[in-house]
């Protein structure tokens, strides 16, 4: 009899231990740079409950924001050697090392983080640039259009002369165009530069002017719409294939539905974080001329021509490429109505 009753407590105990390996599932990591409260890590948590909700639970998402796991410029790298499972990286914080992506980063005047999302993730899925081979793309968007935020007014393109402004990417060759004095780095490491005085403000999304509490020192804003920033959220491409097929296909569907989601998200933010400027900080906004913004594309002219070498060299059409973006920006702006 008590061989018996030892038996069924082995079972019992096995069977405990077995249900609790099938509730563990799959945990990833998932890394970002910026704070909590911008949106690249909004969009992250949108990202975690959404993949949480469609598996059941079979897959959970624990999100390491504010660089607490990798930091901006060793993301990539702790991505591909698996020090966090997923991350989110800001293509122009690697220059040349996405040649044909970094075409959103083109002074082409996309004034809706929405369309500019959109046509990014068409592009990607059309030409699968062989820049991202290391990893699984999950999903891809951009900031919204770039803007000078600053200590000092800037209400003309003349005042940018001699300005020392923080911005990364394209932006930086067309401010040295422009006369000003660009200063690059990621965004995590702005808020000590303007406090220190390295620079007089920054070129980027007005969402900032909230989510990282610049209206306060920046009191002076000038619609430029300069370049959006491309951004990519990339799996380490071991723990993408020892994923089920189940959770794949999850994780698939939301790639389009993440980049909308996120880039109407930061459609609408971007207007309410300037009114929130305004209302608790009085922040001024300027706007420029036709003839002002005639000459920021102008002065950004050079670039088309030096991207175009890196495609041509990364083995694709650059005019083809090229070709499409814009038609897609036409496409969307018509059919999203912005
Ligand atoms: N302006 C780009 C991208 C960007 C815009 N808003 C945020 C918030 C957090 C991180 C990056 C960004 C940049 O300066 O990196």
């Amino acid at each position: 009899m008590k061989r018996l009753l030892s038996m069924i407590a082995a079972a019992a105990v096995i069977t405990g231990l077995l249900a609790s390996v099938a509730m563990a599932g799959t945990m990833l990591t998932y890394a970002n740079f910026p704070p909590a409260t911008t949106f690249p890590c909004v969009q992250m948590e949108h990202w975690k409950g959404e993949v949480e909700k469609r598996t059941g639970g079979d897959v959970m998402v624990q999100t390491f924001p504010g660089s607490t796991l990798l930091g901006a410029k060793n993301m990539l790298r702790g991505v591909q050697t698996g020090q966090a499972d997923i991350g989110c990286i800001s293509t122009a914080y690697y220059p040349g090392v996405f040649p044909v992506i970094s075409a959103l980063n083109l002074p082409v005047a996309f004034t809706s983080t929405e369309v500019a999302s959109m046509v990014m993730w068409d592009i990607f899925q059309k030409y699968q640039p062989k820049e991202f081979d290391k990893v699984k793309v999950l999903t891809m968007f951009t900031s919204a259009p770039s803007q000078v935020m600053s200590k000092k007014p800037v209400k003309t393109l003349a005042d940018l002369n001699g300005l020392e402004l923080r911005a990364s990417g394209s932006i930086l060759k067309i401010l040295a165009n422009l006369g000003a004095q660009g200063v690059g780095m990621p965004m995590s490491q702005t808020p000590e530069a303007l406090q220190k005085g390295v620079v007089k403000g920054l070129v980027s999304s007005y969402d900032v002017l909230k989510d990282m509490n610049f209206a306060e020192i920046c009191r002076y804003e000038t619609v430029t719409n300069l370049p959006v920033y491309p951004f990519a959220i990339i799996m380490n491409k071991a723990k993408w294939d020892s994923l089920p097929a189940d959770t794949k296909k999850v994780l698939d569907e939301l790639g389009r539905e993440q980049a909308q989601w996120t880039g109407k998200y930061l459609d609408d933010y971007t207007s309410e974080a300037l009114q929130w400027s305004k209302d608790k900080y009085q922040v001024e906004v300027f706007t420029l001329t036709d003839a002002e913004h005639a000459e920021i594309k102008a002065k950004g002219a050079e670039l088309v021509d030096a991207w175009k070498e890196g495609v041509t060299k990364a083995g694709l059409d650059a005019d083809a490429v090229l070709a499409d973006m814009m038609a897609l920006k036409q496409k969307y702006e018509a059919e999203l109505g912005k």
